[in-house]
């Protein structure tokens, strides 16, 4: 038991010092506490407990039963919801689960498109969605490149899907969960809402909630919600059993209770007044990012942000989102490219860029740094090919993050 692979422990030790390197701006990605990480890394990884509390198939649960139950009493206070499920192991399985719940194979379904934003478990054809299901999908509108819900009722008018899908990976507006029950009520489908990206400022009310609206939404638990890798379900009481039945055992077998541990810790730290204050400066910080960005020469898509998260169109430098994801690597600045809606290019090229501020928000970034930020992507674009200016841009980076260091140990 005293084996230890020092090559495997020596490569997250790299990858432990490119996290505290660089200025983190993907916008799905965080940075857990102490607290999270000792969970994540605790013997309860080593705890089979297929089923729920009190209905497990495995004896010695009793004390994974108590962490689920933690997990599911905090997480239902966090968004006052009427029930949970916490056992997802990722987003893309809670979407299946609900899926799975209230759908059969061939049903029609209508999410947003993946080129304007959407994710590929809302229909994508290459993705399960796309697959067993018929999906449509619906996009944003070409002048304001916002969401036209007009528009929306017209193709669900159309398509009449059994269930609608809203939510999304890279939009960076307050998307309006009224309408898409209004639109849903009218067609007679159900209302899936998929909070992934905006779940943090769901919780402390800086994004409308979708509770009142959907019959079901899910989350990951990872991003603005600052907790590990992982799903969650919130659904109406009554959908509750067709709902944990899909997920286990319909798509999934032993729940990761190490995980939920790490949930549990992660809900209990977002219903602190102090995450509330955390979230209000990723909104800040996020619309620095884009004024800044907007005065350096890109263009901000959607004109934008409500969120906490930027998408740009890099095309006015003459730049492609492929060259600066790979330039901005260079200097230590971690961004992913993304299609802009409408976009001429290919996914693997791509008009744009995709920038988020929660990451480096939880490194103790104000609008002073984030401000800096954006002059050292300009900077970083402006001088692509000038290896000089590019080390010189590396140094300032590594100064500033080197400030504000990563210590969960
Ligand atoms: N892949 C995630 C993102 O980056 O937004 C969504 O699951």
């Amino acid at each position: 038991m005293s084996m230890r692979d020092e090559r495997l422990f020596k490569i997250i030790d790299k990858e432990y010092q490119r996290q505290n390197d660089n200025i983190e701006l993907i916008a799905s990605e965080n940075y857990v506490s102490k607290a999270v990480l000792e969970a994540a890394g605790s013997i309860l990884t080593n705890k089979y407990a297929e089923g729920y509390p009190n209905a497990r198939y495995y004896g010695g649960c009793v004390y994974v039963d108590e962490v689920e139950e933690l997990a599911r009493t905090y997480l239902k206070e966090l968004f006052k919801a009427e029930h949970v499920n916490v056992q997802p192991h990722s987003g893309s399985q809670a979407n299946m689960a609900v899926y799975n719940a209230l759908l059969k194979p061939g049903d029609r379904i209508l999410g947003m498109d993946l080129k304007s934003g959407g994710h590929l478990t809302h229909g994508y054809k290459l993705n399960f969605s796309g697959a067993i299901y018929e999906a449509y999908t619906y996009g944003v509108s070409a002048e304001s490149e916002s969401l036209d819900y007009e528009e929306i009722l017209r193709i669900a008018k159309e398509v009449k899907p059994k269930l609608i899908v809203a939510g999304a990976s890279a939009y960076a507006l307050e998307i309006d969960f009224r309408e898409f029950r209004k639109i849903a009520d009218e067609v007679d489908a159900y209302l899936m809402v998929d909070m992934a990206h905006i779940a943090g400022l769901v919780a402390t009310g800086y994004h409308m909630s979708p509770l009142p609206y959907a019959d079901v939404v899910t989350s990951t638990t990872h991003k603005t919600l600052r907790g590990p890798r992982g799903g969650i379900i919130l659904c109406r009481e009554k959908y509750a059993k067709a709902i944990d039945k899909a997920l286990f055992p319909g798509i999934q077998g032993g729940p990761l209770e190490h995980i939920i541990a790490a949930k549990a810790e992660c809900f209990f730290e977002a219903l602190d007044p102090s995450f509330k204050e955390y979230i209000g400066h990723v909104v800040k910080n996020a619309k620095v990012l884009a004024r800044e960005l907007e005065n350096g020469g890109v263009r901000i898509v959607s004109g934008r942000t409500d969120n906490h998260l930027v998408l740009v169109d890099v095309s006015p430098l003459g730049l492609t989102g492929k060259e600066v994801e790979s330039v901005l690597d260079r200097v230590h600045i971690t961004v992913n490219k993304n299609a802009i809606p409408y976009d001429p290019l290919k996914a693997n090229i791509t008009s744009g860029i995709r920038v988020g501020t929660a990451a480096m928000t939880t490194r103790g970034f104000r609008e002073e740094e984030f401000s800096k930020v954006a002059k050292l992507i300009l900077a970083t674009l402006k001088n692509i090919h000038d290896e000089a200016k590019l080390s010189e841009i590396a140094d300032e980076v590594l100064t500033l993050t080197h400030a504000f260091p990563y210590k969960p140990f």
